[in-house]
């Protein structure tokens, strides 16, 4: 009697061995691989990506998270995902990076059950690919207005040139289409004279040359700034706290890094994105060759008001004058055209 149980439960394991392996991770269960165009750390979009991923997973034992972090050299990536996917193992890839749909559908032709979610981007008829495209000409031209806010101000750091400027690590067409004219646009709104200063690091990591960058930008008059530069841009927060000027900045909470200077941050709901995606992944809902725009009216992109950095820092006036345009941002009410990307 105990053998026959014995060879009974000896071949159900089989069985299910066998079962994983022909649908991946088997019915109704979901691997993933995180992508990481980059590093995770000081990268917003990125540790707000991994960090929903494997939230999903901790609350769900059927889901399986893989984080994997490609690192900067953008010319290895497209081989790397290729040999990351060969082995057949991931239902799914999650990434957050414009430039990301392009390599996976180059991927993608080789591995034609393989399928791709993708935020911060935008892809359309790829019937592996889904994405999800962040409103960020709305994030700019918020930040932007508070931006020209400040330097139009008699706020201790504020000066009378009515510069501003912008640090980016690298240009590519979302920070040039998009996000650098929409935060001049939200400038400009305030004061039609703003000037931008923008200057381009090199890479995501310099955080000494952003410094020097931001310096020599304060020596030219801009008051406040803005930056996408990753981890690099710990190095202008600390070059306007040494120099005497303020920042806004996108996507997360960064104000206790520097009390009195950062005196604004949007919010990029990656997390909740991410987590979303999964769900839908894990339903069999989610919706391959098409893309969705995700802005301030649909959710996914707001400003971060309730905090000291903010309600401390800046002048009654100026916070109503701004709570009052971002709330209209938030009701869809602002008008806008954003360039095509
Ligand atoms: N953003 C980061 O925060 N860290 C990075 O390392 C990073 N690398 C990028 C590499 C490429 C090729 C491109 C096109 C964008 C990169 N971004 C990076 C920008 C990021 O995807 C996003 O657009 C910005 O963070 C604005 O939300």
């Amino acid at each position: 009697m105990k053998k026959y149980v014995i060879i009974i439960l000896l071949f159900c394991v089989l069985l299910s061995g066998c079962r994983a392996k022909d649908s991946k991770s088997g019915e109704g269960a979901l691997s993933v691989l995180v992508y990481i165009t980059g590093v995770t750390a000081g990268s917003p979009t990125y540790e707000l990506l991994a960090a929903g991923a494997q939230e999903f997973a901790a609350e769900h034992s059927n889901v399986k998270v893989t984080v994997y972090e490609a690192g900067f050299n953008q010319a290895e990536w497209e081989e790397q995902l290729t040999s990351l996917v060969a082995g057949g193992e991931y239902d799914l890839v999650l990434g957050s990076n414009p430039s990301l749909p392009e390599i996976c559908a180059n991927v993608g032709t080789k591995f034609p059950g393989q399928k791709f979610a993708i935020t911060d981007a935008s892809c359309e008829g790829n019937p592996q690919i889904s994405t999800w495209l962040y409103n960020q000409y709305e994030q700019s031209l918020y930040l932007g207005y508070l931006a020209g806010l400040v330097t139009t101000s008699a706020m201790p750091h504020a000066n009378n040139s009515r510069r501003i400027g912008f640090i980016a690590a690298q240009e590519y067409p979302l920070l040039s289409r998009h996000i650098v004219p929409g935060f001049l646009e939200g400038a400009r709104r305030v004061d039609p004279r703003i000037e931008l200063d923008f200057r381009v690091i090199g890479n995501w990591i310099d955080a000494n040359k952003a410094a020097e960058l931001t310096s020599s930008m304060i020596t030219a008059g801009v008051d406040v700034f803005a930056s996408i530069a990753g981890g690099a841009a710990q190095g202008m927060i600390r070059a306007i706290k040494d120099g005497g000027a303020y920042a806004v900045f996108y996507n997360i909470n960064e104000y206790q890094a520097a009390p009195g200077f950062i005196i604004g941050c949007g919010l990029m709901q990656q997390k909740k994105l991410a987590k979303e995606i999964l769900a839908d992944a894990l339903a069999g809902k989610l919706q391959y060759g098409a893309s969705k725009l995700v802005g301030a009216k649909e959710g996914y992109l707001d400003f971060i008001a309730d905090d000291p950095g903010y309600r401390d820092y800046l002048p009654d006036d100026i916070q109503q004058e701004f709570n009052a345009f971002m709330n209209d941002i938030r009701l869809g009410r602002v008008e806008y055209t954003a360039p095509p990307l």
